[in-house]
């Protein structure tokens, strides 16, 4: 099992089998994230979401992929910083509920964006400790995982989840 560290767009991961989404609570298209999976699925995407409206912070749940490269979404909302508490574990609750449905979906790869440090403001950094903390800690277990994949879509996000990452190991 191994942790991967990519600058890029999450809606062009083809390789991997799931991608997670910094979904909002109606599971709707949105900016960030959401739209550019909803946008790249197409409709069939928000259709398959609404039944499991409205998501609670640090949830995830699992629809397909449609028009996406991948076969399946991983939709979890995560927390708005300064609103709701508490909002570590929240986010951390986010990362460790989205690879749990990876497992039971036997899935061998998933990719992640940073969860909550787009317009949900969580701080960037803070952001990337909980979730190297999460995954890490959960690698042990057996399972289906064989790669998760880190999606980091600036310049200055990616250099500062490496240093942290690299810092860590
Ligand atoms: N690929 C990878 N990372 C991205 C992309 C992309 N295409 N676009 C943005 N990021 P956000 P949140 C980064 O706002 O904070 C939506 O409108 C971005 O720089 O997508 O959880 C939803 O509808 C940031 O670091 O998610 C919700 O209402 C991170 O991904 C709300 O935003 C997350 O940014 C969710 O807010």
């Amino acid at each position: 099992m191994k942790i991967e560290v990519v600058k890029g767009d999450i809606a062009d991961q083809s390789d991997m089998e799931a991608v997670v989404n910094a979904a909002n609570k109606e599971l709707r298209s949105g900016g960030g994230v959401a739209g550019a999976l909803h946008k790249k699925a197409g409709p069939g995407l928000q259709k398959a979401g609404e039944r499991y409206a409205p998501l609670q912070p640090g949830e995830a749940v699992v629809t397909e992929g449609f028009g996406l490269p991948n076969d399946f979404v991983i939709h979890t909302l995560g927390p708005v910083y300064g609103t709701d508490e508490p909002a570590e574990e929240l986010l951390g609750s986010c990362y460790g509920e989205s690879l749990e449905r990876a497992r039971e979906h036997n899935i061998t790869s998933v990719a992640f964006p940073l969860i909550s440090t787009g317009a949900f403001g969580y701080p960037l950094e803070a952001g990337i400790d909980t979730a190297l903390e999460v995954v890490e800690s959960y690698f042990p277990r057996p399972g289906s995982l064989q790669i998760v994949r880190s999606v980091l879509f600036s310049d200055e996000q990616y250099e500062t989840f490496k240093r942290k990452y690299e810092s860590r190991s």
